[in-house]
């Protein structure tokens, strides 16, 4: 169970996020703040306090406070993310992730390691990482090793097609897994059931689960009859300017 997520307001600047999604669009800001303000909602409708961080027009994507650090009920880790306009939003997470941790609960990814949080799924005692562009061996490596000393189990999984590990697989807990695309098949997810995400519903991988619901985005209806169907109760929510950054439901919080 969570009860506690951290937010931060996109800032104008979210038009110049890190995008492989240009064909979409650029994202209407005012829209994007309508939708924020529905996503804190839907987070405290599910039993989170949310605290909401001020916008940061310094960092383009810092709206998506999942990447620069990694939360769990023992530790946190802030990370090093590996774009360089992105790697500055480590620091700007570090006051808000004191609140809630001690300097002993805290432990820093460190170069030659990058490291993102989206590539990070927690699925029981196991963190599932992906190798991705964003996240390299050696930053695996040191994740590994500070979550080893509180019990978790460190998977590598590595990926070609899609930005982050929780883009194309992500945990419904009750032994069920997300999946899509190259994930389908990876031999590290074999006992766990799956729910199979088609290709044209890719973006509603990222679905999120809190506290026995499953937010999923909208305007995918064939993943959420799908989740419905294995027994699981959804709320939707609308996140189509994120999509345009890349950016799904998990991105925009940290929870724990
Ligand atoms: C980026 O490319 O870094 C952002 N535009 C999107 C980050 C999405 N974050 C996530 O999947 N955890």
């Amino acid at each position: 169970m969570f009860t506690k997520a951290i937010v931060r307001t996109p800032c104008r600047n979210m038009v110049m996020g890190i995008t492989t999604s240009a064909y979409l669009g650029t994202p209407d800001y005012e829209k994007a703040l309508v939708q924020h303000k529905a996503y804190i909602k839907t987070l405290e409708s599910l039993g989170l306090a949310v605290t909401v961080l001020p916008l940061n027009e310094a960092f383009p994507d810092s709206c998506f406070v999942e990447d620069p650090a990694v939360v769990t009920k023992e530790c946190a880790i802030i990370t090093n993310p590996k774009e360089n306009s992105r790697n500055g939003e480590k620091d700007e997470i570090l006051p808000a992730i004191s609140m809630f941790y001690s300097e002993d609960q805290i432990f820093y990814i460190k170069a030659p390691g990058t490291f993102e949080g989206g590539d990070v799924m927690k699925a029981g005692d196991t963190f599932f990482v992906g190798r991705s562009a964003r996240t390299n061996e050696e930053g695996i490596a040191q994740f590994a090793s500070i979550v080893s000393a509180f019990g978790y189990k460190t998977v590598a999984v590595p990926l070609r097609q899609v930005l982050h590990l929780k883009t194309g697989a992500d945990y419904m807990e009750n032994d069920t897994m997300l999946l899509c695309g190259e994930f389908i098949d990876r031999p590290e997810f074999s006992n766990y059931r799956k729910i199979v995400v088609s290709e044209e519903e890719a973006y509603a991988t990222n679905s999120l689960w809190i506290n026995g619901k499953v937010i999923v985005p909208e305007g995918f209806p064939r993943t959420r009859e799908a989740l419905e169907k294995a027994g699981y109760e959804t709320v939707v929510a609308d996140t189509s300017e994120y999509r345009k950054i890349d950016g799904g439901l998990s991105c925009l919080s940290l929870r724990f």
